[in-house]
């Protein structure tokens, strides 16, 4: 018995070595997220080989996604099977595993396996393996896949990036073409910053004037335009999809004036504003004294969570400059009543720590770190978006046209090399629920400037979320960097070539 099994053995290792050519190890890949944990067998499986992929009830879609994403890659048709012992394998099953995005990735001389105990994690898995083959296009031994094993999951749980709809209003394409771009790097939220002073860019059939005046101009004076409940719909759809989760935001008290112009009774004094195309902030207020405000925010807060899957609902809360301190604490906490009739955990911009912070509730830093200390100490988790390292709207340098720059430039360089838990004294890392990207759109106006900004930077701010501070450091993440050019190029995205990078 022991003979056989020593000549199967060496025949299958002389299958292996003497077809299969050196090829770059597993543990050498770009890949972006860096993943947590890499086991290389420095052994190459043909693609070839892989013909089936079997799923099961719950990983039917996935799976089809996956044949059909094989196809395009390798020119070979994938057969999905739903039993028998295929050659791909989606394994979902309970491994007590503590994290749900958790996946394993297993490629070796017999086929390749994607393991976790939710689909979530198979996708996120997926997403690693599509890196791995789309990455290698050029290699000379591109119809081979390097073996090994992959275990892998998130260092936080919230990796997100948001884009300020408002102030330059984005279509339904737009949007999910940002949606497409951010999710084979791991984004799992995104939030839409859908109010402004600029634009209301949702429809509430009990407050239609909201869209129908409030939605029809943007910062410049263009014809801004607004999301119907069907489209909105849509886009969660499209990115649940993708097991990327939307954030709604209505913006308040204060950045409100498109819905102070669109109904006057929200006016203290009775009178709607005008439209406002302008760029300042801080000029608008709800009027806090009425009890109409609050039926109106009840009537907005109603109606977008019904549409809305996810955990989170964004009352804004920043800037409210013009609202007297404690109208605005009366304000945001009255707000806190309402959302947890619908289920929802709100998030605020970090001022929202002047009021009670309920629990659950999610402080998001942006450039007040007292604030952001003092709502820790009320009990609430952070989200961490320093406009100065994450704020997708500074530009990299004084050569950069579209962007702002009043929290300073921020070059690829600086965008990734910072920790969450580094940055505000006394937060620590069981305080933080993850990090977010915003990307206001006051400079900003179609999808070349929106990808000019957010791209390269938003992978350094996606491999923040999920890797492990000390598998993070600049010299490598650069050089692994440079090979996403070529795949950034294929998809026509209008990333900024760094010149700190040495791209591919
Ligand atoms: N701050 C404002 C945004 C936007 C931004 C541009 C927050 C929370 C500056 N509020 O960032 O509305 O104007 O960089």
């Amino acid at each position: 018995m022991t003979r056989s099994i020593f000549f199967l053995t060496l025949i299958s290792i002389s299958m292996i070595s003497c077809q299969a050519p050196k090829i770059q190890s597993l543990a050498d890949h770009p890949f972006i997220p860096y993943p947590n944990q890499i086991s290389a067998t420095d052994q190459a499986l043909s693609i070839g080989a892989i013909d089936q992929i079997l799923v099961a009830e719950e990983t039917l879609g996935l799976g089809a996604e996956i044949a059909e994403s094989w196809k395009q890659l390798t020119d070979q048709s994938l057969e999905v099977v739903t039993d028998g012992a295929a050659s791909f394998q989606l394994i979902l099953e309970e491994s007590g595993q503590q994290n749900e995005e958790q996946y394993q990735l297993q490629i070796d001389n017999k086929g390749i396996t994607i393991a976790s105990g939710a689909v979530v994690g198979l996708y996120r898995g997926w997403q690693t393996l599509k890196q791995l083959i789309e990455l290698r296009q050029e290699a000379a031994e591109k119809d081979y896949l390097p073996t090994g094993t992959i275990t892998d999951s998130p260092d936080y749980a919230y990796r997100g990036t948001m884009l300020d709809v408002s102030r330059h209003f984005f279509t339904v394409d737009e949007v999910k073409r940002y949606i497409d771009l951010i999710a084979p790097y791991k984004i799992n939220y995104l939030h839409l910053h859908l109010s402004d002073d600029q634009g209301w860019r949702i429809e509430i059939k009990s407050w239609p004037k909201l869209t129908e005046i409030g939605g029809t101009t943007e910062v410049g004076g263009g014809p801004g335009g607004f999301y119907t409940q069907e489209q909105y719909k849509d886009l969660v759809a499209y990115a649940q999809n993708k097991h990327i989760t939307i954030v709604p935001e209505i913006d308040m008290p204060g950045h409100t004036n498109a819905a102070l112009a669109s109904y006057a009774e929200l006016n203290c004094n009775g009178t709607a504003t005008e439209l406002y195309t302008g760029t300042d902030v801080g000029f608008s207020t709800l009027c806090v004294d009425k009890e109409v405000t609050y039926t109106f925010v009840e009537d907005v807060i109603r109606e977008i969570s019904a549409m809305t899957p996810g955990p989170y609902f964004h009352i804004g809360g920043d800037e409210s400059h013009v609202t007297p301190k404690k109208d605005f604490i009366t304000f945001i906490n009255r707000v806190y009543e309402i959302l947890p009739k619908y289920d929802k955990i709100p998030i605020g911009w970090d001022e929202v720590q002047l009021a009670d912070m309920p629990n659950p509730s999610v402080a998001q830093y942006w450039a007040n770190a007292e604030n952001a200390l003092a709502a820790k100490k009320k009990g609430a988790q952070l989200l961490i978006s320093p406009a100065s390292y994450a704020y997708l709207d500074m530009k990299y340098d004084s050569l950069t046209v579209s962007g702002l720059k009043w929290a300073g430039y921020v070059p690829v360089e600086k965008g990734y090399s910072w920790d969450p838990v580094a940055l505000v004294e006394g937060i620590e890392k069981e305080d933080i629920l993850g990090v977010e990207a915003p990307l206001w759109s006051e400079t900003v106006g179609n999808s070349p400037e929106m990808e000019l900004l957010a791209f390269p930077r938003l992978l350094g701010y996606a491999e923040i979320g999920w890797t492990r501070p000390e598998s993070r450091n600049w010299e490598a993440y650069k050089a692994r960097l440079a090979q996403h050019g070529k795949f950034l190029d294929q998809k026509a995205v209008n990333f900024y070539k760094s010149p700190a990078v040495d791209w591919k």
